[in-house]
């Protein structure tokens, strides 16, 4: 287990800075202690066991999986956290926009895993260096429990050929794949526990492999923008502003969850999983595994 990278007042350094730029990733990072990681499982948790029978007009993974800040008010605080925004502004500046805050769970003893791709591959805005993901466990991410692995300075590639396996093992919406051979001795695991979290940029080739541990595995994925980036097919896209000022001007603001599920989130949600899978899901051969109805 690796000992956080110390930081300056909660602040990345120079060479962290540097050294994020250099490898396409940064770990671990710690941004909140264990009990408060603790409590955001828990609440997380609850909202399962509240939620999992109820009638929602999608199946509660959906909401999970795809731009939880507007149904969760929990994806909300934790994507909007001080101490999480205080580093990503490192490596982003002081203009951020959050654009989707996600949950990846896999369950113990399970043969869920995520196929090694880069994540800006679907998602319209071309191979910027303006979209960074703050993946926060909530629960130990290691090797046993499928951690995800790094490939090391891969965001210096343009976006590579992907193919879609549509694998029902997989986590992604269409099971995208990188179509390069990753040989294992490239693959960084990247171990971090309650109350840590990894950065990673959006062309950094990564995936994960299998929970075989006894707990379950479970991230808060937060992804944040700098406002120049700009959706570029179709209408704009939607994001969030969260520190500084939109200069851009290229996204569509809205109001994140105050309540949980509530008809506006519901509504929100629905607006933007149909605007921005005309463009995630453009040429895909079958629907997302996320957005079905149940
Ligand atoms: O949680 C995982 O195993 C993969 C997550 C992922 O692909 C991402 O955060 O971009």
């Amino acid at each position: 287990m690796l000992a956080p990278i110390p930081m300056e007042n909660g602040h990345l350094s120079a060479s962290l800075v540097a050294q994020y730029w250099q490898d396409g990733y940064l770990f671990p990072l710690e941004i909140t202690p264990p009990d408060q990681a603790q409590e955001w499982r828990q609440a997380f948790e609850d909202m399962e066991r509240d939620w999992l029978a109820s009638d929602l007009p999608l199946p509660l993974n959906s909401y999970k999986r795809l731009n939880a800040q507007c149904v969760m008010p929990l994806a909300w605080e934790i994507g909007s956290n001080k101490a999480v925004l205080d580093v990503v502004e490192g490596v982003l500046g002081p203009d951020i926009l959050l654009y989707a805050v996600e949950f990846f769970v896999k369950e113990p003893g399970t043969t869920h895993t995520v196929s090694m791709h880069q994540d800006l591959t679907y998602w319209g805005m071309g191979a910027i260096d303006g979209l960074l993901t703050a993946w926060i466990a909530l629960s130990p991410a290691t090797p046993q429990s499928g951690c995800m692995d790094f490939v090391r300075a891969s965001h210096k590639n343009a976006i590579l050929p992907h193919s879609d396996t549509f694998d029902a093992n997989n986590l992604l919406s269409r099971g995208q794949e990188v179509s390069v051979e990753v040989a294992d001795k490239d693959k960084v695991a990247i171990e971090i526990h309650p109350g840590q979290m990894s950065l990673h940029h959006g062309l950094t080739i990564h995936g994960s492999g299998p929970n075989t541990s006894d707990d379950r595995r479970i991230a808060a994925v937060v992804r944040y923008l700098t406002p120049e980036v700009a959706q570029e097919h179709g209408n704009k896209d939607y994001a969030i502003p969260v520190r500084g000022q939109d200069t851009g001007g290229n996204f569509r603001h809205y109001q994140p969850a105050q309540d949980w599920f509530t008809t506006q989130g519901l509504s929100m949600h629905d607006e933007i999983r149909a605007h921005q899978a005309q463009v995630t899901m453009a040429g895909a051969r079958k629907k997302s595994m996320y957005e079905g109805a149940k």
